[in-house]
């Protein structure tokens, strides 16, 4: 019995149970209907069909009204080159397994780390800056104001990242959200610099991330977006538009002035070796460009890095530079690879997760680092041309999970990360071949 029959049969039936005896083909009807064994239940399902296209119409509207939602981002389209193969100085290696864990449990995501003889400085996600001795963290300073902890609040509270120890033993922190700031190490007083409130060239500074101090005294920072804040970090690899910046502070004149701009995710700085140039870290594009400081021009020091760079450091003992990677690019298994050239994907992705979602998806991804093939931290050494020698991975983030800085004395790194709960350690003897 075809359905169209079916239905004139339900019809009939109906009509026979309000006593409406009609005629004889709906006797034949409901002997056909028996003879198909269809009890008088199956008619309840009888809504099934209206109720499955009024649900198929719900699912392509809601589709397309949420299409057509604006996003929270403008994404763009942004080129990355094929990751490489890690072969050479990038072979898989488990150098870091050799390294341990200081502070465990009492640091929560030191990403920079000042060395000063017996003494460490580490800025924390809860706002401070704090000094590391014999086993004891003392806190030293805080630029912002309670509720602290929870990315939720570090507007208020700060987030001290790049830090570094100036000529006179003053520390120079870049706080992501409030600015530049001097501070006494003994008496932890402090006075401000520079307020990220300011415009600079008529752009808002937002996201503070990296510093490093000239012979002369100026202060060479970036700031990593010009929309975003350290807190919404996923937007700003979501929306890739690139308008991070290299800054300058002139102690004598107080002034701050732009030297590069559009850069995508501005991060880590470090004068070179003579002083001539300021390497700056761009992370959303895996590169390092020159920025020569008589000349003002700027040019690639190293590119298609086999990570997200962090922040960059030179190493006096060994004349080379190091870099931490906030994650690793391998060929295959590179999710921001993937999603660069997708904007509108993107711009989708944003509507659907939303900042604090993203971050939890991209935790899940980094998570699954060795199952997608690469290792969980990399930190990779440079000589003086750009040219990456050495790397030290941990596989498995056992012992180091994330490298956002390596800083290095004699005979020792340290390995700080901006969501770990420890610092690194690694004493130069356990590396092989060192
Ligand atoms: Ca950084």
């Amino acid at each position: 019995m075809c359905r169209h029959e079916r239905a004139s049969c339900y019809h009939c039936v109906s009509d026979l149970r309000s006593e409406k005896i009609g005629s004889s083909s709906c006797h034949h009807c409901v002997s056909d209907l028996r003879s198909e064994k269809i009890g008088s239940s199956s008619l309840s399902y009888r809504w099934i069909g209206p109720f499955c296209t009024a649900f198929l119409i719900s699912i392509i509207a809601m589709v397309v009204g949420f299409i057509l939602m604006p996003s929270p981002i403008d994404p763009v389209e942004y080129v990355l080159p094929e990751p490489n193969e890690l072969v050479g100085p990038l072979e898989p290696n488990d150098v870091l397994k050799h390294a341990e864990r200081l502070y465990s449990g009492k640091l929560n995501g030191p990403e920079s780390i000042v060395l000063d003889g017996d003494y460490i400085y580490v800025g924390t996600a809860d706002g401070w800056v704090n000094v590391l001795h014999k086993g004891e963290v003392r806190k030293l300073v805080r630029f912002g104001q309670e509720p602290c902890g929870g990315m939720e609040n570090e507007q208020i509270c700060g987030r001290p990242l790049g830090m570094r120890m100036e000529e006179h033993g003053f520390l120079i922190v870049a706080d992501a959200y409030l600015g530049l700031f001097q501070v006494n190490v003994v008496t932890g007083d402090y006075i401000q610099l520079f307020s990220s409130s300011t415009s600079v060239n008529g752009k808002p500074v937002r996201f503070l991330n990296d510093l490093d101090i000239g012979p002369d005294g100026k202060i060479y920072f970036t700031h990593s977006s010009a929309k975003w804040n350290r807190n919404e970090f996923p937007m700003l690899f979501m929306e890739g538009v690139p308008n991070g910046r290299l800054l300058v502070y002139d102690p004598k004149t107080e002034v701050v002035s732009e030297l590069m701009d559009k850069l995508l995710f501005a991060n880590g700085v470090q004068l070179t070796r003579d002083k001539s140039a300021v390497l700056v870290v761009e992370t959303l594009k895996a590169r390092v460009w020159r920025y020569d400081i008589k000349s003002g021009k700027a040019s690639i020091w190293t590119e298609n890095l086999s990570g997200l760079p962090d922040n960059i450091r030179y190493s006096k003992p060994s004349g080379t530079y190091f870099i931490g990677m906030a994650r690793v690019r391998q060929k295959g298994a590179a999710l921001i690879d993937a999603l660069s050239s997708k904007p509108w994907l993107r711009g989708q992705l944003a509507k659907l997760f939303g900042s604090n979602s993203i971050m939890f998806f991209e935790k899940m991804l980094f998570w699954c680092g060795p199952l997608c093939g690469s290792p969980k931290a990399l930190a990779v050494e440079l000589n003086e041309n750009g040219t990456v020698i050495r790397s030290m991975q941990d596989q498995t983030g056992e012992v180091i999970h994330r490298v956002s800085e390596v800083e290095s004395s004699s005979g020792v790194f340290y390995f700080g990360s901006f969501d770990g709960n420890y610092l690194g350690r690694l004493y130069k003897k356990h590396i092989p071949g060192s």
